[in-house]
């Protein structure tokens, strides 16, 4: 059973003007379809519309339980504490998060509903998976309700660093929430270290490596549970394994589209409609103050301004697909990158012709993936960002072997795709210097970096993702050495541009 704040599928209008469900094509989706085809699988989630009733139903062969959410609720729960509260809190405070007892309030009542729904279809020994930031108190109702389920649960967004967590008035809570788990998996190393640091400073619980232990009372002790066992102390305790999962992308999907000779026309018409610049940078995000879109176009803008690139020889496509309009940082978010493109395209544009291409759109994934093919260089220069699906993207559709990836080492995806020109976005020099080095960099040098970015994408794909998850789930021993890591051994720090 998936549990997730939204069911992976869009509400859209059928032949004959009749409104049908599509399920998403997003990699979620196509890492899970086929093994919840296999088990009998059920996705419980959100529809995505506020105040409607629907009944349970199937798409594309995967069981669905919608979950219903008020108009209230989606504004305190959903854009107030999921997106305004925990979303600043786990990306590094980069905007201020508000603290409302309201939406809290709201919050714990919405996890209470979407763990009812999972608790009222659950077999008995049910594996029970729990997605994300929206759900994190889902795990322990599980626990609590049926001790007989194996529970997982993945963050998709960073996990902060302790000094950051602890502003958060319900702290006590959420950790709780997520120990209910049996595996709580996060995207980085560095995340499941900065839970397992909240566990000990607000518990006290003994951590070691991926293994967090938790002392049992009497009543507890004597149940059934999985996970647990006596500790050299003689107490009885239940142990959570805490560690990273890195999430990818369906890898293959991407290459198809690639190979598709529509798509490979587009992309040439594409450079021919921005007017076969040499240099084609292109960013793609949600607009989010995570994603440093501002840092790039501030480097961006100053490179034209020290005249080291002409605007004929380099064109920026800046896809900013519409998200969270409703919450104001986003709001004012949008303010500042459309009044930052107007200006340097007002210093820098000719008649026919932008500096800066801004798409305030979203687009079907075969644009997109044209898109990724017409670009020489892909800005991923995010300010934190739990992995960053776009760079993985970028790669899995580059089989020409040419572009190249400049990334922000604040990407969970830097923990992999080491040969990227990695990046801080906040040092705007060595931003230059990258951009710089990327637009000049020789074919062989793009050739040998691409094959090695596409070496662990194509190896670490979502179906490999999803298919680890889950095996560790199920596995009896949390201390199996099957469960160790593979992730690459890197240096503390990427070696800076201009450092
Ligand atoms: C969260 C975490 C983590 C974007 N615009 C359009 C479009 N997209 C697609 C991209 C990509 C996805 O949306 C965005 O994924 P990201 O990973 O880049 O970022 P978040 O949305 O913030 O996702 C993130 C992820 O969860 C998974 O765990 O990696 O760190 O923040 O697939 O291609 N797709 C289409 N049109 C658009 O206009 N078709």
């Amino acid at each position: 059973m998936i549990v997730s704040n939204r069911l992976p599928v869009d509400h859209v209008s059928g032949e004959g003007g009749d409104a049908v469900w599509r399920t998403s094509p997003g990699g979620l989706v196509a890492a899970l379809e086929p093994v919840m085809r296999e088990r009998d699988g059920v996705w419980i989630g959100w529809p995505g519309m506020p105040d409607v009733e629907f009944e349970p139903f199937e798409a594309d062969g995967i069981e669905l339980v919608p979950v219903q959410l008020s108009a209230d609720e989606v504004e305190d729960y959903y854009e107030g504490f999921s997106n305004d509260t925990l979303w600043p809190l786990y990306h590094d405070v980069i905007s201020p998060p508000s603290y409302h007892r309201q939406w809290w309030e709201a919050y714990q009542r919405v996890n209470r509903r979407f763990a009812d729904a999972a608790l009222a279809v659950a077999a008995p020994n049910a594996i029970v998976w729990v997605h994300d930031y929206q759900l994190q108190l889902v795990p322990k109702m599980l626990r609590d309700a049926r001790p007989d389920l194996i529970i997982g649960f993945f963050n998709h967004i960073p996990f902060p660093p302790y000094g950051i967590y602890s502003q958060l008035p319900w702290r006590r809570q959420i950790v709780d929430g997520l120990l209910g788990a049996d595996v709580v998996g996060f995207q980085r190393v560095a995340d499941a270290g900065n839970f397992a640091r909240a566990v000990r400073r607000l518990h006290g619980y003994e951590t070691r490596g991926n293994l967090i232990s938790i002392p049992l009372d009497e009543p507890q002790a004597s149940a059934d549970m999985r996970h647990t066992t006596t500790n050299r102390r003689g107490h009885r305790i239940r142990t959570v394994l805490a560690r990273p999962f890195p999430i990818s992308i369906d890898a293959q999907a991407y290459q198809k589209l690639a190979a598709d000779p529509a798509i490979r026309a587009r992309a040439a018409e594409i450079r021919a409609e921005l007017g076969n610049p040499r240099v084609v940078m292109l960013g793609v995000d949600r607009l989010d103050y995570t994603k440093g879109i501002r840092h790039r176009l501030k480097a961006f803008g100053e490179l034209l301004d020290d005249g080291v690139v002409s605007p004929e020889e380099v064109c920026l496509v800046q896809v900013a697909s519409p998200s969270r309009e409703r919450v104001d940082a986003y709001a004012q978010l949008r303010d500042e990158v459309e009044i930052t493109v107007s200006r340097i395209n007002g210093d820098y544009g000719q008649i026919g012709h932008a500096a800066i291409h801004y798409l305030h759109q979203g687009y079907p994934r075969n644009e997109m993936a044209a898109l990724y093919l017409a670009a020489d260089v892909m800005l991923v220069t995010a300010l934190r960002d739990g992995m960053n699906l776009v760079a993985k993207e970028y790669v899995a559709t580059r089989t020409d072997h040419d572009g190249v990836l400049i990334l922000s080492e604040f990407a969970g995806a830097a923990d992999e795709l080491r040969q990227a020109l990695l990046v801080n976005p906040h040092d705007i020099d060595g931003l230059k210097a990258a951009m710089l080095h990327a637009i000049q960099m020789p074919q062989r040098e793009r050739a040998r970096r691409m094959r090695a970015l596409r070496r662990r994408v194509l190896s670490h794909d979502v179906q490999r993702w999803s298919a680890t998850f889950l095996d560790t789930l199920v596995r009896e021993d949390h201390n199996d050495p099957a469960n160790q890591l593979d992730i690459p051994k890197r240096p503390l720090a990427a070696p800076g541009y201009g450092e």
